[in-house]
């Protein structure tokens, strides 16, 4: 059964994890997002990809989320003497996979063969694809001007009032190889619990894709990120409110309309059920919080159950 699954981070990646349990390798394609993507120390770095790679190669640091596991940090020390900048937490481990992919990308290779690379180094058997092969970014307006999302994110730790989003070089990017055909060839698409507006949307953004889900014949299921009115993690919650969605399961359905079949939301939403049936969208009540591995696989194994 041939699944594809749309992915941000950290919370895509323990969806991806209970997936991968469940799911023959070659059956699953994981289409990233690469709007947070952004160049440091002349290096090409690509979290949500990474995050995603370290979790199904199992090498994930779970406590954060992201980044590598046994991590140390003493090139970001070293490099912070040198006057560089240090705000974005680059570990020695994972330093290499941006050398890697820098390389590789140097040399003439596109996106999508570094991330197979990338992925094959850490034994990674399912497919792992870029949205696109062309840089799209993700940039949030503040107080104070545009912001790279990791500027946002990261350095600026979420604070700044969100006043909009853009997603700069999407409209001249193109689908990665391989991600229309796996949306049109799926018996199922899972949009993870991720970020509708910095890790969804991103993927949207790029032109053929949000066709293709509204083309293909597979069943298109979402789990909300937001959970009683809250972000599961993050900020996708001022975020989605900046952007005119209310921050709950209805505004996931809104943000994903018109081609999202079955939203999954936790037990606590239950009494939205109606209005969001009402919506058009079946609704699939569990518990979504993934707190531990079984957690990961019964949550995986609920969505697959759900297909018709
Ligand atoms: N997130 C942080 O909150 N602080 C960091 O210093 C940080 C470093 C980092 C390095 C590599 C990587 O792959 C991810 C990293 N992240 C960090 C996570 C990342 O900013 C976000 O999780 C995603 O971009 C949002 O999905």
């Amino acid at each position: 059964m041939k699944i594809a699954a749309l992915a941000g981070g950290t919370g895509a990646a323990k969806l991806l994890r209970g997936l991968a349990r469940l799911v023959d390798p070659g059956d699953l394609t994981v289409i990233g997002n690469t709007g947070d993507d952004l160049r440091l120390w002349g290096l090409h770095i690509s979290p949500d990809l990474d995050t995603v790679c370290y979790a199904l190669g199992g090498v994930v640091d779970v406590a954060k989320g992201w980044g590598r596991r046994d991590e140390t940090f003493h090139a970001l020390e070293a490099m912070g003497r040198f006057g560089e900048p240090t705000w974005f937490g680059l570990g020695d481990r994972d330093l290499a996979t941006h050398l890697h992919r820098t390389r590789l990308l140097a040399e003439g290779r596109t996106l999508t063969e570094a991330t197979a690379a990338v992925a094959a180094g850490l034994g990674v058997a399912q497919r792992v694809l870029p949205m696109s092969d062309q840089p799209v970014r993700t940039r949030i307006l503040g107080p104070d001007g545009w912001l790279d999302f990791q500027e946002y994110f990261v350095r600026e730790k979420a604070q700044p009032a969100v006043q909009a989003v853009r997603y700069d070089g999407a409209e001249s990017a193109a689908p990665a190889p391989g991600v229309v055909e796996a949306i049109l060839e799926a018996r199922a698409v899972i949009v993870c619990p991720s970020n509708p507006i910095t890790s969804v949307r991103p993927i949207l953004a790029v032109p053929g894709i949000a066709r293709a889900l509204e083309e293909s014949r597979a069943t298109v299921l979402a789990v909300s990120p937001i959970v009683g009115g809250e972000a599961v993690s993050g900020p996708a919650g001022r975020l989605m409110a900046a952007c005119g969605l209310p921050v709950s399961a209805i505004g996931v359905t809104a943000a994903y309309a018109p081609w999202l079949d079955t939203l999954a939301v936790h037990e606590g939403d239950a009494p939205l059920a109606a209005d969001l049936e009402a919506r058009g969208v079946a609704v699939l009540v569990t518990d979504t919080l993934m707190t531990s591995p079984a957690k990961e696989t019964a949550l995986a194994r609920r969505l697959l159950e759900a297909l018709p």
